[in-house]
């Protein structure tokens, strides 16, 4: 799966980036799902009648998303969220090569370490800059799983420079646990001593996955371009790692129903009724 020169690099480095590692087709049902759902919501709102995902253009499909954002913040937001349950999202986590890759990188019991995510980044896009650029940190800090864990980030389109590509710090995993603050979920780093220069902007295209460890340092680049920037990231833990056994195996993340979200007196007996004729 890996060569002695690779696995050396990923421990010196604290990353790899694998070209045409998977089936890009495999990648691309995830890309076509994740936008089927927002579809769904054009065609319900009207911005598009008549029409299927695969009849429109990408310009057109952006527009469409950067409306919903300016009219219907609540159902983009939604439909994010489906996005990060799609089925053939949460396949690729569990790919067999990938699964063979996290052996070869010396994990002994590979465990999903956070749910899978799914970005889809463009300042047109967000709120916040953290919702589209997230500043220089390390997944471990929210992670605080096994010591080996690792981080694999997936292209969903070819991204360049001016897409935004990931940026990383070569070899500052071995610099250990280096943030000193938590924003929104985030371990975030100090850029003190450390040059704009010294990140490498990682330009992948669909098939490659970047592996990295989960105290890499990295950060989101700028997308100066009209697209939102498609990738997942999945997260890996190690169930053999001595400090993970030792620490009780800690986790950070809750999953349970908001109850401000959930949506009262519906639905009623008569629509239940409708489903099951
Ligand atoms: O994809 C990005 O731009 C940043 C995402 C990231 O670093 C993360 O999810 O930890």
């Amino acid at each position: 799966m890996l060569t002695g020169n690779q696995l050396k690099s990923y421990k010196e480095q604290g990353y790899l980036l694998l070209k045409n590692f998977l089936q890009k087709e495999e990648v691309q049902q995830v890309l076509d799902d994740a936008k089927n759902v927002f579809f769904r919501q054009f065609l319900n709102k009207g911005y598009l009648e008549n029409a299927s995902l695969s009849d429109t253009s990408d310009a057109t499909f952006n527009n469409c998303l950067y409306r919903l954002f300016e009219e219907d913040i609540e159902t983009l937001s939604n439909c994010g969220k489906q996005a990060q349950h799609l089925i053939s999202l949460h396949a690729l986590s569990l790919n067999e090569k990938i699964q063979k890759l996290l052996g070869a990188i010396q994990m002994g019991f590979p465990v999903i370490s956070t749910r899978p995510v799914m970005f889809f980044n463009h300042p047109k896009l967000a709120k916040e800059k953290v919702f589209y650029k997230v500043d220089a940190h390390q997944d471990w800090r929210s992670m605080q799983g096994s010591l080996n864990s690792a981080v694999i980030w997936i292209p969903l389109i070819d991204i360049d420079k001016s897409l935004g590509a990931l940026e990383i710090l070569p070899g500052s995993h071995l610099k250990g646990l280096t943030t000193d603050h938590i924003e929104k979920g985030f371990g975030m780093v100090s850029l003190d001593g450390i040059a704009p220069e010294d990140f490498l902007s990682v330009e992948v295209e669909v098939g490659d996955i970047l592996l990295f460890s989960s105290f890499l340092v990295h950060q989101s680049g700028e997308n100066v371009s009209d697209s939102p920037r498609w990738s997942c990231h999945f997260r890996y833990n190690d169930l053999d790692e001595s400090s993970f056994i030792a620490r009780k195996f800690a986790h950070a993340y809750i999953y349970k129903p908001i109850d401000d979200l959930i949506t009262p007196d519906f639905p009623s007996k008569e629509e239940i009724a409708k489903v099951f004729q």
